[in-house]
């Protein structure tokens, strides 16, 4: 504190001085007589009683702030040691799929999901707790077993293989799910015993009366002796004596009415051979044994209106109208067919901004009991102004059916759970939110309306 005083007493004797010689300067530029040294005295000694006063005072304020930061300095001293982790614990990476995500601070998600051929068993996504554990369970990636759902027909032995299947065929059956007989039943059927009376005999004891299309007379000839009796290709040499060819009926042949049957809808049987036959909606294929739907939005085999889109399905045609949502408060304007998005809000309402910013309808058609579970649908954030994007499934009437999944950091899955057995039309929401420091950006909506065919093609 001493070389403070004594540079405030020397601070305080030069300003003595200067103030004098200003006060006389002041009175010769007035033209007037220098005060006397009485009043200049008096002047001096009042100035420096305000230099006093002022000294103390900033002599208490100083104190004050010591007094401060010495408070200041005991409560620092008091605060626990800071925690030297902060963080989560580092998650693995499941073997055959990937994690998304590097940050272990509290509140952080870390995503992960399965290479093809794999299915995640476990937490699709896990969050730092505030209690510095993770939420949900570490996932795995399983190899997912195509054989599950029997997919080799006839009699067919299934090897399960990363991403696919491999059937072994049983006898008689071929094709990558033995789905088609193998094509060596249809030769003309050669009978090598002997007839009696001969060829010519048999072929006159044969009552014409009983002919009709599905029974024929054989061709037969005698060779060295021996009767040789062939049919017509699609018939077989049956009867007593094999005295006649019968159609041989392909459709009781092949299993009418199971998988890999010969034909995929329906089978007549024709005298000498078969002719498959399709639902309404379908054309049978050129091999004649398939059926393919017909395009009737294509093709303009379809009644729509102007106003309507036309959804081509699986045995038929949907016309539907899209309309915008009816929100409280919001409101929306078709930029799309397909697509409505919300007008500007006023600056104050809430509910108005909270209302979704975007619905976009998508109409998908699939065969009956396709096999799950599989992906079926993506939908992605083409750019993201937050720093989260989050997926939910909304209500829906084929909600059951259906779950969503992330595949990468801006897209979401929806997921085919379990075969829909048709005629059905489902339909699910799939809501993306987009965050900024978990404060909501914007709500965008996608309804997906699936019309599941009563075929399974
Ligand atoms: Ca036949
Ligand atoms: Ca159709």
């Amino acid at each position: 504190m001493y070389p403070f005083n004594d540079s405030m007493k020397m601070m305080n004797r030069r300003y003595t001085v200067l103030l004098s010689v200003f006060i006389c300067q002041v009175y010769t530029m007035l033209a007037q007589d220098c005060p006397s040294k009485q009043d200049l005295q008096n002047s001096i000694q009042q100035a420096q009683k305000l230099l006093s006063s002022q000294e103390a005072s900033y002599m208490q304020s100083l104190r004050t702030l010591r007094k401060k930061l010495n408070l200041l300095h005991d409560s620092v001293t008091r605060l626990p040691a800071k925690p030297k982790n902060l963080t989560c614990p580092n998650l693995d990476t499941p073997v055959n799929g990937r994690k998304l995500g590097k940050t272990l601070f509290p509140g952080h998600e870390v995503h992960f999901l399965c290479d093809v051929g794999y299915e995640l068993v476990g937490s699709e996504m896990r969050q730092c707790k505030d209690s510095l554990s993770w939420s949900g369970q570490q996932p795995v990636c399983k190899d997912i077993d195509e054989c599950l759902s029997s997919p080799c027909a006839n009699g067919g032995t299934c090897t399960d293989e990363v991403n696919g299947f491999s059937c072994f065929c049983a006898k008689g059956w071929a094709g990558p799910t033995c789905q088609s007989p193998t094509p060596t039943f249809f030769v003309s059927i050669m009978n090598t015993s002997p007839v009696v009376g001969g060829g010519a005999a048999a072929a006159s004891s044969f009552p014409l009366t009983h002919t009709s299309a599905f029974l024929r007379q054989p061709k037969c000839s005698q060779v060295q002796g021996t009767t040789h009796c062939t049919c017509e290709p699609g018939f077989t040499i049956s009867g007593r004596e094999n005295s006649v060819c019968t159609d041989i009926d392909e459709c009781k042949l092949f299993h009418n009415g199971q998988a890999g049957r010969l034909c995929l809808h329906a089978c007549v049987n024709t005298a000498g051979g078969y002719r498959c036959t399709c639902p309404a909606g379908y054309n049978v294929t050129r091999d004649g044994r398939n059926c393919k739907d017909i395009d009737e939005c294509g093709s303009r085999q379809n009644n729509c209106t102007r106003d309507q889109l036309c959804i081509n399905t699986y045995g038929g045609f949907q016309c539907v109208k899209v309309e915008c949502p009816q929100i409280r408060n919001a409101t929306y304007v078709k930029t799309s067919p397909t697509r409505c998005e919300r007008n500007p809000c006023p600056a104050d309402s809430r509910s108005c901004s909270q209302a979704p910013n975007s619905v976009s309808y998508h109409h998908m058609s699939v065969v009956s009991n396709l096999s799950a579970p599989r992906v079926i649908f993506r939908v992605s954030a083409v750019r993201m102004m937050g720093d989260t994007l989050r997926f939910a499934l909304l209500g829906g009437r084929g909600r059951r059916y259906f779950t969503v999944q992330r595949s990468d950091r801006q897209t979401g899955e929806l997921l085919l759970t379990s075969p829909v057995q048709g005629p059905a039309t489902l339909d699910v929401e799939v809501e993306m939110s987009e965050l900024e420091r978990r404060e909501l950006l914007g709500r965008y909506i996608t309804k997906i309306t699936i019309f599941v065919s009563p075929y399974e093609f």
